[in-house]
């Protein structure tokens, strides 16, 4: 390879990104163009054109086969795909439980060597607003889809004891273009901030297995980042330029209503589309 060749070369040949089509699949696409020579775009949906340093290609997760062939070839994962708020269990089952076991065990058949898992508030989502955590509390899911998140850390876990593959999971709070409620000023993660938690959770030199909570810098905090330090994420953003919005400006362990006293928030009473979206 001659020096100007080097030069132009990214950090990685071939990144895979789940969830391509989604919210923050969208965000990300653009970001992945700097860290890799291609990158798989990959949904259940059609992930819409592809750039000129991607492929893309529409995969349910749960076709093991479809899978198998798709991770070929590719030095790591982003793992977005899957079914992003409570929803029956068989769905959950396919989508979630299935999709994330038939992605491990394509990485091991292929020799991928690390995943960002996109784990979720909700795998610790019934310990109360009073609680600070940090990644070794235990979890406490609050919903069905809670649980399919406390899965795939634990799946992610054996594949890394066992088998070495390494992966940073993120338990994202709500990444959105803007906090939709007063819970949320807690649990904001700005797109600008998620997509350097991804960079840090893929180019951190040795990560293991790690939780890392994606939260901005806000002023109330839950989560505490210390045990993943290493990994050098530091959020930019805040959601205090959107605190006058809401007149209350966090829940708190006072009220009656458990969506008010639990981190989860309106999952905790399984109505995640009527009060959180
Ligand atoms: P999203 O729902 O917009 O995107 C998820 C994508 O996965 C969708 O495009 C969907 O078509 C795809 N998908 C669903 N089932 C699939 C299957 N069987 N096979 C292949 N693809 C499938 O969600 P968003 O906001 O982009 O979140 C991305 C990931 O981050 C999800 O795993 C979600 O659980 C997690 N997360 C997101 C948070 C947020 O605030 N945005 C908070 C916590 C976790
Ligand atoms: C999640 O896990 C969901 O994917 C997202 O849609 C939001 O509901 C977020 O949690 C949240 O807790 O705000």
């Amino acid at each position: 390879m001659n020096e100007s060749s080097a030069a132009r070369r990214k950090p990685f040949r071939r990144l895979l990104l789940t969830g391509a089509a989604g919210n923050l699949g969208r965000q990300l696409r653009g970001a992945l163009a700097d860290w890799a020579d291609i990158v798989h775009a990959t949904d259940i949906v059609p992930p819409g054109a592809a750039a000129a340093h991607e492929e893309t290609s529409v995969v349910d997760l749960a076709d093991r086969e479809a899978v198998m062939h798709m991770v070929e070839g590719v030095d790591a994962i982003v793992h977005l795909g899957g079914i992003s708020i409570d929803a029956p269990f068989d769905d959950l089952l396919e989508a979630n439980f299935r999709g994330t076991y038939n992605l491990y065990e394509a990485a091991r058949k292929h020799g991928v060597k690390r995943i960002v898992f996109a784990s979720s508030n909700h795998a610790i989502g019934f310990h109360p607003v009073t609680e600070v955590l940090d990644a070794d509390s235990p979890h406490r899911p609050d919903s069905l889809y809670g649980v399919s998140k406390c899965f795939g850390e634990s799946l992610s876990r054996y594949y890394y004891d066992r088998f070495g593959i390494e992966t940073v999971c993120v338990r994202i709070g709500s990444s959105f273009e803007e906090p939709k409620n007063p819970r949320m000023l807690v649990t904001y993660l700005s797109y600008r901030d998620f997509i350097e938690l991804v960079r840090c959770s893929l180019f951190t030199n040795r990560v293991g297995h790690v939780v890392v909570y994606g939260a901005s810098d806000n002023p109330v905090k839950w989560w505490d980042n210390t045990k993943a330090g290493f990994l050098g994420f530091r959020p930019r953003d805040s959601s205090v330029q959107f605190a006058e919005r809401f007149p209350v400006t966090a829940p708190t362990a006072e009220r009656d209503d458990p969506a008010q006293r639990f981190q989860g928030g309106a999952f905790v009473l399984g109505e995640p589309l009527a009060r959180d979206r």
